[in-house]
C-alpha cells in the first residue's frame, strides 16, 4: 500500500525534521502540534527550533504545499508520534517515565484512524510503551482491529521506530543513519520499513517492538555509563593529583580502549533521561546503569564545591579581601559544545548555583546566545571581559571559541573540559 498522506504528531526537535523529510520527497504531510504558535510559525514557512539546514527545507515544502501544520489531527495513511517522554519525579529515588503525551496523542488520532492505517511510535519509550499505545488506540476504537488482538490481519498496523539523530546534525543523520524498526507483527514491521524507505538511505533493520524500545534505551545508557566512567576517573585523578586528560589520552593509545571525556555532568534531553526508563522497570538488575546516572548527576555539585574551595583559598591568602570583591566567570552555559541549547544543561545549573551562593559578581560567557533566558544573578559578557575581570574562571563547555584563548595567569582556573588544563 502506498502512503499518500503522512501525519506527524509533535513538531519538535524530531517531529518537525521528520515531517520536513517526508514532505521533501513530495509526500503530503500533515504536522500536528498542540502549540498554536509553533503551528503558525511552520505555516509561515519558518521554524521554531534551532537546527542547521532545517529552515531551508521547511520554507520550501510549505511553499510548495507538501507540509501544513494543524492543532487537531486529520485523516492520513500513516501517523508518526514524536512527542516528549519525560520522567516524573515521585517519592522513590528512581524517576518513572511519563507516557502522558503519548496517551494524549493516541487519543487525539484515534477518531480519524481508518482500516489500513499505520501508527508508528518514534518517541524514546520504556519497554512495553508501543503495546500500551496499541491498547489505548483499541480502547478508543472498538470498531477496528489491532495487532495485539488478531496479529497479522489487523486493520491497524503498529510499530516502534526510535529516533536516533544527534542534535545539530539531524538533517544528515535522518537520511543516513540505520533505523531499528520493531513492529507488533511481521506485517507491521514491513509496512513501517516501506514508509521509512521514502527518505532513509541507511539500513532499516527489522525486529519486534520491545527490542526496538530497548535498543534505543541501550544506546543512550551505554553512552551514559561510559561518560560516568570518565567522570569518576576525573574525581579519582583530582584526588591523586593526576591530569585526567593526559591519563585518558595515554590509556586510549591501547588498541582496545576508547574512554570518553569527563565534563561538568551529562545534559540534554536524552542521555540523562533514558537510562531511568531501564532502571525504573528492572531496578534490581540495573545497578551499573543506576550508578552511572548517580555519578553523572553528582558532577555539577562537585564542580560547585571546587568553586567554593577556590573562593576560600583566595580569602585565606588575602585576609583584607571580602567575597564580594571576588569575580567569577563561567565559560559556557549550553548542554554541550557549539550549540545554543541551555535546557537540561549542567553548565547552566552550575552557573546558577554559583550565582546563588556567591556574594560577588558572577559573569557568564556564552558566545552562542545573545540574552540570558531568565533573570539569574548572572551577567552575560564577551570572552575578553570574562578573562580580564575574573578572579576565578570556570570552564564548563568546550565551545570552539574558547579553544583559542587562555585564562590570565592571575586567575584560578577550574577547567571541567580539559581545554586549558595544560
Ligand atoms: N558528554 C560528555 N562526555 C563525552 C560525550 C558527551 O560529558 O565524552 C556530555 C555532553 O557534554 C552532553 C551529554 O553528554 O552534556 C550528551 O551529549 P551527547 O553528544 O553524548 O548526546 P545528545 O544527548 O546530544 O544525543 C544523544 C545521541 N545518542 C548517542 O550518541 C548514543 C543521539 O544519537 C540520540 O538520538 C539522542 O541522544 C537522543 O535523541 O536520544
Amino acid at each position: 500500500m502506498n502512503f499518500e498522506t503522512i501525519s506527524v504528531i509533535g513538531l519538535g526537535y524530531i517531529g518537525l525534521p521528520t515531517a520536513a523529510m517526508f514532505a521533501s520527497r513530495k509526500k503530503k504531510v500533515i504536522g500536528v502540534d498542540v502549540n498554536q504558535r509553533a503551528v503558525d510559525t511552520i505555516n509561515r514557512g519558518e521554524i521554531h527550533i534551532v537546527e542547521p539546514e532545517l529552515d531551508i527545507i521547511v520554507r520550501s515544502v510549505v511553499k510548495d504545499g507538501y507540509l501544513k501544520a494543524v492543532t487537531v489531527p486529520e485523516p492520513a495513511d500513516a501517523f508518526l508520534i514524536a512527542v516528549p517522554t519525560p520522567f516524573k519525579l515521585n517519592c522513590s529515588e528512581i524517576p518513572e517515565p511519563d507516557l502522558g503525551y503519548i496517551e494524549k496523542a493516541s487519543k487525539a488520532i484515534a477518531p480519524v484512524l481508518k482500516k489500513g492505517d499505520l501508527v508508528i511510535l518514534e518517541s524514546t519509550s520504556p519497554v512495553g510503551a508501543t503495546e500500551q499505545l496499541a491498547v489505548w488506540l483499541a480502547t478508543a476504537r472498538p470498531d477496528l482491529s489491532f495487532p495485539q488482538q488478531i496479529g497479522e490481519s489487523a486493520d491497524i498496523s503498529v510499530a516502534h521506530c526510535p529516533e536516533r539523530v544527534l542534535p545539530g546534525h539531524v538533517v544528515r543523520e535522518l537520511v543516513q543513519n540505520d533505523r531499528v524498526i520493531g513492529g507488533m507483527s511481521n506485517r507491521c514491521s514491513d509496512r513501517a520499513i516501506e514508509l521509512y524507505k521514502t527518505f532513509v538511505e541507511g539500513v532499516c533493520v527489522k525486529t519486534n517492538a520491545r527490542t526496538a524500545e530497548m535498543a534505543k534505551l541501550t544506546e543512550n545508557s551505554c553512552r551514559d555509563v561510559q561518560i560516568a566512567f570518565a567522570n569518576e576517573l576525573s574525581l579519582i585523578c583530582d584526588e591523586l593529583q593526576i591530569d585526567v586528560w593526559e591519563l585518558i589520552s595515554l590509556a586510549n593509545r591501547h588498541p582496545r580502549i576508547n574512554i570518553l571525556q569527563p565534563g561538568p555532568g551529562v545534559g540534554g534531553h536524552c542521555i540523562a533521561v533514558d537510562p531511568w526508563f531501564i532502571v525504573s522497570k528492572t531496578p534490581e538488575l540495573s545497578k551499573l546503569i543506576h550508578t552511572a546516572r548517580t555519578v553523572n548527576d553528582s558532577k555539577p555539585n562537585w564542580v560547585v564545591n571546587k568553586v567554593k574551595d577556590a573562593i576560600f583559598n583566595i580569602l585565606q591568602k588575602n585576609p583584607n579581601k571580602t567575597s564580594k570583591e571576588i569575580t567569577i566567570a563561567c565559560f559556557g552555559l549550553a548542554f554541550k559544545a557549539d550549540i545554543d541549547d541551555l535546557r537540561e544543561s549542567p553548565a547552566m545549573s552550575i552557573a546558577s548555583s554559583i550565582a546563588k551562593l556567591h556574594h560577588g559578581k558572577v559573569l557568564a560567557v556564552e558566545p552562542n546566545i545573545k540574552v540570558l533566558p531568565v533573570s539569574k544573578k548572572l551577567e552575560l559578557v564577551p570572552i575578553e571581559k570574562g578573562l580580564d575581570e575574573a578572579d576565578i574562571v570556570v570552564l564548563l563547555v568546550d565551545h570552539k571559541e574558547f579553544k583559542n584563548v587562555s585564562p590570565r595567569g592571575s586567575s584560578i582556573v577550574i577547567d571541567t573540559k580539559g581545554i586549558w588544563s595544560k
